[in-house]
């Protein structure tokens, strides 16, 4: 099973910057809110675990996933954020509502992130039923909330060590 073997949730610690000087926005989707709430509260600890203060950490709601694009643009809007961590769960069910939505916060994020420079994390469970919510939600296969403060993390000092190499080299 894919997440069983490729998930961040027990990764070492020691590998991961420090996000003392880092800011983030978090923006949470409201439907399946016991799933959501789970991710956001790993998603939090896990930036101050390594560093973030509260006061640099900015949290808004959207009613849907479907919002979370939009929560994102708003936020960024407004504040001068290193990165933007989109959490939701959508549950597959009759239709194909499911499909639309996560469609459009993947291309939405995507685009947010290139069009502003900034790492758009997709915090989004896909899944077929709550089940497999709750394992993705700090059961057997880890807290994706977590998962997704680590990349954040990772992303930021990515481009923060490659802007320290280009102007090494003079550019
Ligand atoms: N939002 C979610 O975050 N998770 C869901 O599982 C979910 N299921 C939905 C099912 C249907 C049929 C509809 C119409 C909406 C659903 N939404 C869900 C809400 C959606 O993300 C959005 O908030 C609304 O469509 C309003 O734009």
């Amino acid at each position: 099973m894919a997440s069983a073997l490729s998930n961040l949730s027990e990764y070492n610690e020691e590998n991961i910057p420090s996000a003392e000087k880092m800011s983030f926005g978090i923006v949470v989707a409201e439907w399946n809110r016991h799933i959501t709430h789970a991710l956001l509260d790993g998603c939090f600890r896990t930036l101050l675990r390594h560093g973030a203060t509260e006061e640099n950490i900015h949290i808004v709601q959207v009613p849907g996933s479907f919002e979370l694009t939009a929560g994102a643009a708003a936020l960024g809007a407004e504040l001068r954020l290193d990165a933007v961590i989109c959490l939701g769960c959508v549950i597959k069910g009759e239709t194909s509502h499911d499909e639309y939505i996560n469609h459009a916060v993947a291309a939405g994020l995507t685009q947010l992130g290139i069009q502003s420079g900034k790492p758009h994390i997709f915090g989004l469970l896909t899944v077929l039923n709550e089940h497999q919510a709750i394992d993705r939600a700090g059961g057997r296969y880890g807290n994706k909330g977590v998962e997704a403060a680590v990349t954040a993390i990772r992303m930021i000092a990515m481009k923060n060590a490659l802007r320290h190499d280009v102007r090494k080299i003079g550019f």
